[in-house]
C-alpha cells in the first residue's frame, strides 16, 4: 500500500469553502423588471445539480410560490427560474436559495433576494368593425397602486390615415384623482 504524500488534494486538502451568490439578474432590489423574466443566479462554483431544484430555489409572491422549473447550467454556473406564466405588474418578488451544495457537500448559507415588476402603466381597448378594422380605441393610464388616472377615447385615425400615430383624432379626456 503506497502512502500518497500529496498528490490528491494539493493546497489545504478538501474543499470546505460552500458556494456563494456571484450575481443574480434580476439584481437585488430591481425595480421596474419585466413581467416575462427568467431569474437568474450564478454562483461562485460548481454545483450538485441534484441539490437545485424547486425545493431549494424558490420564487414567492407574499408567501405564495410561484409555479416555475428550476434548472443550472455548469458551464455558466448559473441558476434560472422559469415561472411558468407571466409574473403578475407592480409586485415584489423574492427569491431564496436554501440547501444548494458544491461537488464536495458544502452547504451554501441561505440567500435571499427580491426584486419588484413595472406597473401596469397603460392599456389600449380597441372596437374594431365587423370587417376587423379599427374603429375606435381607449387608451387608459393607472396610478402605482392599480387605479385609473386617465383615459383617452379616439375616434379617427386622423390626417395620416394610421391608427395609434400622435395625429389620431382625440375625441374625449379625462383624469381621475386618486389621491383620496
Ligand atoms: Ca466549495
Ligand atoms: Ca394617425
Amino acid at each position: 500500500m503506497v502512502h500518497n504524500k500529496g498528490g490528491f488534494k494539493k493546497k489545504g486538502g478538501a474543499d470546505t469553502t460552500p458556494p456563494t451568490v456571484v450575481s443574480t439578474n434580476p439584481a437585488n432590489n430591481a425595480t421596474k423588471v419585466t413581467v416575462q423574466s427568467n431569474i437568474q443566479i450564478v454562483v461562485s462554483e460548481g454545483l450538485d445539480s441534484v441539490s437545485v431544484s424547486r425545493a431549494t430555489v424558490s420564487l414567492r409572491a407574499g408567501s405564495y410560490k410561484v409555479p416555475s422549473t428550476v434548472t443550472y447550467d455548469d458551464v455558466s454556473r448559473t441558476i434560472t427560474i422559469n415561472p411558468a406564466g407571466a409574473l403578475w405588474y407592480d409586485y415584489k418578488y423574492t427569491i431564496t436559495i436554501s440547501g444548494v451544495k458544491d461537488l464536495a457537500g458544502n452547504i451554501m448559507a441561505q440567500t435571499t433576494f427580491s426584486f419588484t415588476t413595472y406597473k401596469n402603466p397603460f392599456t389600449r381597448y380597441i372596437y374594431y368593425t365587423a370587417l376587423g378594422l379599427v374603429s375606435s380605441y381607449y387608451t387608459y393610464t393607472y396610478d402605482a397602486n392599480g387605479n385609473m388616472t386617465r383615459y383617452v377615447y379616439y375616434s379617427g385615425a386622423g390626417a395620416d390615415g394610421v391608427w395609434f400615430t400622435v395625429d389620431d383624432v382625440k375625441y374625449a379626456e379625462s383624469y381621475y384623482d386618486t389621491s383620496f
